[in-house]
């Protein structure tokens, strides 16, 4: 990389181009699509500014984890141009991951055939998700589409994950179509004002009793979870939510868990001139790295 804003390499020096996802503990893979966005878009130009800005990044978390043994294999993108059937090559690729792959929305609908993905990894086992979010996405249907990014955890629940080994944090913002299921549901809800009212400590301690159940865990993280205040860059940006303290204690409380993957959605760059947003969620993304660190290598 020739840019002099690069003080490292990609993925802060932990990504080389001939690592194998079987070599490799993370696979990053981009989806640079906003297709489905039902506000404001620029969620396709999310991979590529995470990417740039993961070259500042160093090969540490913020209680100095160190990272540097891990391996990050970068699978770049995959294109979609048709969700119907582009869709269908996420789902595939997630499917066939032998580690813990990293995936860089784009809008949240691409977070739909993630899951049918971990779902068919760990088909025989319970499959758990922490979803944070200033939207359940519980939708039906929206703007006429079922893979609309407002229907994403609905089509989740359809493709047997149990509202029981749900738990959504952040919640601020809700659809007719979808009180029902919030509040009759059995899914495991905390907003946004709880967690301010609670506190995240207590909440996170919560959420990690909720999933230790499962024998998987996946976490998608819509980037609008966080307040307008410390990620303006995202479509329907909802002001009222969570700091990026409070969201790093909740990446950090979930050591023990068996993280199976992450998904970082809905981060629109041209939305932000000043790539704060970028750079809060790489901040989430190299915790979240740091906390299956510490899982495999206890001590560091
Ligand atoms: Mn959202």
């Amino acid at each position: 990389m020739t840019d002099p804003a690069a003080t490292h390499g990609l993925w802060a020096d932990l990504c080389r181009p001939d690592f194998s996802p079987a070599e490799s503990d993370f696979s990053i893979i981009g989806i640079p699509f906003d297709g489905l966005a039902s506000a404001r878009k620029g969620a396709s130009h999310g991979p590529e500014r995470i990417r740039f800005w993961s070259q500042h990044m160093t090969p540490f978390s913020e209680d100095r984890t160190r990272l540097k043994n891990i391996r990050i294999c970068d699978l770049g993108d995959i294109g979609i141009s048709h969700p119907a059937r582009d869709f269908e090559r996420v789902r595939k690729n997630v499917a066939a991951l032998p580690n813990v792959p990293i995936l860089l929305g784009g809008d949240h609908s691409v977070t739909i055939p993630i899951f049918q993905g971990q779902r068919e990894r760990f088909k025989d086992k319970r499959l758990g998700v922490l979803w944070m979010d200033a939207h359940p996405d519980l939708c039906d249907e929206f703007n006429g589409s079922k893979f609309s990014h407002a229907c994403v955890l609905r089509r989740g629940l359809e493709f047997g994950i149990k509202p029981e080994d749900v738990c959504l944090v952040g919640l601020r913002s809700w659809e007719y179509q979808e009180i029902d299921l919030i509040e009759n549901g059995g899914l495991n809800v905390y907003t946004a004002a709880d967690v301010a009212e609670r506190g995240m400590k207590p909440i996170a301690a919560d959420v990690h009793k909720i999933l230790s159940r499962c024998d998987a865990v996946h976490v998608s993280l819509d980037i609008d979870c966080l307040d307008p205040a410390f990620a303006p860059g995202t479509g329907i940006p909802d002001s009222g939510g969570m700091t990026s303290r409070e969201v790093i204690t909740l990446i950090k409380s979930l050591q023990g868990l068996k993280l199976v993957g992450l998904d970082v959605v809905e981060v629109a760059p041209p939305l932000d001139e000043s790539e704060a947003t970028v750079f809060a969620a790489l901040k989430i993304i190299m915790e979240f790295i740091a906390v299956i660190v510490r899982e495999r290598q206890p001590g560091l």
